[in-house]
C-alpha cells in the first residue's frame, strides 16, 4: 500500500501568510494531481496554541529568526503562525480536502515544536501517523508540501526512520529558505538518508 503525505498546506505558509514560503501556492495544483493517484491520502496540519513557545512573540526581547534553548533543544523562533482555529491554520482553499482520509495535527504542545508529522522535535511523543500508516499496511510514502527545509524534511526523515520507503516530490514542495541554500541542503539530507527525490510526473497511479 502506498500513501500520500501532504505536509502543512496551510494559509499561513502561503506567500501572503504569517510565515511566508516563496512560491508555496504552486504546490496546491501539484498536490491535487497527486491525490488522484493515491488510495490513501493523509495530511499534516501545524496547529499551535497562541502561547506556543516557538513564537518569538512569546519571548520578550526576541525576534523571529533568533534561536533559543527550549527544554534542551535548539528552537528557531517564528512569527505567530497556524494558531488553532484561525484562518491561517486552515488548509489552503483550492486544496482537495475532501480527498484527505486523515489529518494529523502537530505543534499542539506549547513547550516543544514539531516539524515532523510523526513526532515532536525531541521524539518525545508520536502523532499517531506511523501507527495509522502501519495499520493500513503502508510500505511506501510519497511526501509533498511545505516547507521543504523544515516540516517536509523532518517528516521524510522520520518516515525513513519508521521503515517506510520514501519519495519526496520536488515540484510539490517549496522551502522557506531562512538562509540561502537551506532548501537545497534539505533535499541533499533527505537523499543522503535514503529518500528518493522525484518529480510529480514520475509518480504513477
Ligand atoms: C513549519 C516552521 C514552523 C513548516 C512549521 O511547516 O515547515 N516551519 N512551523
Ligand atoms: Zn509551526
Amino acid at each position: 500500500m502506498h500513501a500520500l503525505i501532504l505536509v502543512d498546506i496551510q494559509n499561513d505558509f502561503m506567500p501572503d501568510g504569517a510565515l511566508p514560503v516563496p512560491g508555496a501556492y504552486d504546490v496546491v495544483p501539484v498536490a491535487n494531481a497527486l491525490i488522484e493517484k493515491f488510495d490513501l491520502v493523509v495530511a499534516t496540519q501545524d496547529w499551535h496554541p497562541a502561547n506556543h513557545k516557538s513564537f518569538a512573540s512569546n519571548h520578550p526581547g526576541r525576534a523571529p529568526g533568533d534561536t533559543i534553548d527550549l527544554d534542551g533543544l535548539d528552537q528557531i523562533l517564528w512569527p505567530d503562525h497556524c494558531v488553532q482555529n484561525t484562518h491561517g491554520a486552515e488548509f489552503v482553499p483550492g486544496l482537495n480536502v475532501d480527498a484527505i482520509d486523515e489529518v494529523f495535527r502537530k505543534g499542539t504542545d506549547l513547550r516543544i515544536d514539531s516539524y515532523s508529522g510523526f513526532f515532536d522535535n525531541g521524539h518525545r511523543r508520536a502523532t499517531g501517523l506511523a501507527a495509522f500508516l502501519k495499520k493500513q499496511r503502508v510500505d511506501r510514502v510519497v511526501v509533498a508540501g511545505v516547507a521543504t527545509d523544515y516540516c517536509v524534511k523532518w517528516t521524510a526523515l522520520d518516515a525513513l526512520r519508521e521503515g517506510f520507503n520514501v519519495a519526496v516530490v520536488l515540484d510539490g514542495c517549496r522551502g522557506v529558505e531562512m538562509a540561502a541554500g537551506d532548501t537545497e541542503r534539505a533535499v541533499a539530507a533527505m537523499r543522503a538518508a535514503g529518500a528518493r527525490i522525484v518529480t510529480s510526473r514520475e509518480i504513477e497511479a
